[in-house]
């Protein structure tokens, strides 16, 4: 059981690497109904607070402490309700404002392991409600002979190898393209495009920040002028956003845009919002690409872009990452569809066993 008293509690847990995130994937009946309960049980499961997760299956950065919790829809439309929950690494924080494009690679897969969508005999597509964002998506993989298939040919920047495709179609979505209303505001004295294809994102010329956009994750940590200048525009931007105050949030993202070296449309480096992104999420990436296809905005004179209906190379630390987006130009800008691969892999299914909440850090 998962109750709270006394006694080992026990949980039935699959960790799957979803795209170039790693979680753990659970079944929401087999956690907490109470989230207060369940965020608490999700702490102590993933190891933190504690920069190491020494004591959990957390891998000590906010891209592997992720987890998926996945039921069947209510909703005719949808196969299956995924709510991602990102867990902090070193505070108590269990949050539900942002979701998880990456992690979303591994809901299908799961859906089909564990019996809650049939396997088709050649493929499969599981209809998604995400519901942090109330949006949608479809996610097709192969399935030969009714069985997930987890090998394949297809390789994403940041994992090594390659994987079965699971390719993942978001429908248009409700919210809009610019939450501010507008292609270009000045934060924090900063001018800067702030744009929702699914994740909220600010878009900042590295440039404007004396920086290339061409350092490493790691320069870019290292640098606390640049972390005072970010946080100073995060806050800024997700008020104009209408997020309110986002201090300990991790939405909005920020990503430093410059010109392209490999070919793509543009470089980007993504802070999310403190550690800066090995790679890119997939809906980051897909309200970058979607951002630089509106007319006006602060990606002009930096991003080389394709023509409409190309897909947009969002190069980033550790690679590139594609994403097809048809955007009608408005205004105001709408977003027709958006569509990106990425692979999945189950890497291991049992039963995790949760540090007691009696010896807990709080
Ligand atoms: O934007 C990390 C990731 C993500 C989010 C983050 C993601 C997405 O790479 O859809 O996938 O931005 O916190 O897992």
């Amino acid at each position: 059981g998962t109750g709270t008293g006394t006694g080992i509690e026990e949980v039935r847990c699959t960790l799957m690497r979803g795209g170039t995130s790693k979680g753990a994937y659970f079944l929401a009946g087999d956690l907490p109904a109470d989230p207060a309960a369940r965020d608490g049980l999700l702490l102590r499961i993933m190891g933190s607070p504690d920069p190491r997760q020494i004591d959990g299956l957390g891998g000590a950065h906010p891209l592997t402490s992720k987890v998926a919790v996945i039921s069947r829809s209510a909703d005719p439309e949808a196969d299956v309700d995924y709510l991602f929950l990102q867990v902090a690494v070193d505070t108590s924080e269990v949050t539900d404002r942002q979701n998880c494009g990456n992690i979303l690679a591994g809901v299908g897969p799961f859906a089909v392991e564990r019996g809650l969508v049939a396997a088709g005999d050649v493929e499969t597509s599981v209809r998604v409600r995400m519901l942090n964002t109330g949006e949608r998506a479809v996610t097709t993989f192969p399935t030969p002979g009714g069985r997930v298939a987890y090998d394949g040919d297809t390789a994403i920047s940041g994992v090594p190898g390659t994987a079965a495709a699971v390719v993942i179609e978001f429908p248009p979505g409700t919210a809009p393209l610019l939450p501010t209303g507008n292609v270009r505001d000045t934060v924090a004295g900063t001018e800067v495009t702030c744009v929702d294809n699914g994740m909220p994102v600010v878009l900042v010329p590295a440039a404007a920040l004396g920086v290339t956009g061409y350092e490493t994750p790691a320069e870019l940590e290292a640098d606390a002028a640049l972390a005072d200048r970010l946080r100073e525009i995060r806050s800024a931007a997700g008020h104009l956003m209408g997020l309110g105050d986002v201090e300990g949030a991790t939405v909005p993202k920020l990503t430093l845009l410059a010109p392209p070296r490999d070919g793509g449309a543009v470089t980007t480096r993504t802070f999310i919002p403190v550690r800066c992104h090995t790679a890119i999420g997939v809906l980051g990436a897909a309200s970058v690409a979607a951002g630089l296809r509106v007319p006006g905005g602060v990606g002009e004179g930096i991003a080389r872009l394709p023509d409409s209906g190309g897909r947009v190379r969002v190069e980033h630390p550790t690679g590139f990452l594609e994403v097809g987006v048809r955007l009608d130009p408005g205004p105001p800008p709408v977003v027709r569809r958006t569509a990106v691969v990425r692979t999945a892999r189950k890497i291991f299914d049992g039963t995790v066993f949760p540090r007691s909440a009696a010896t807990a850090p709080v």
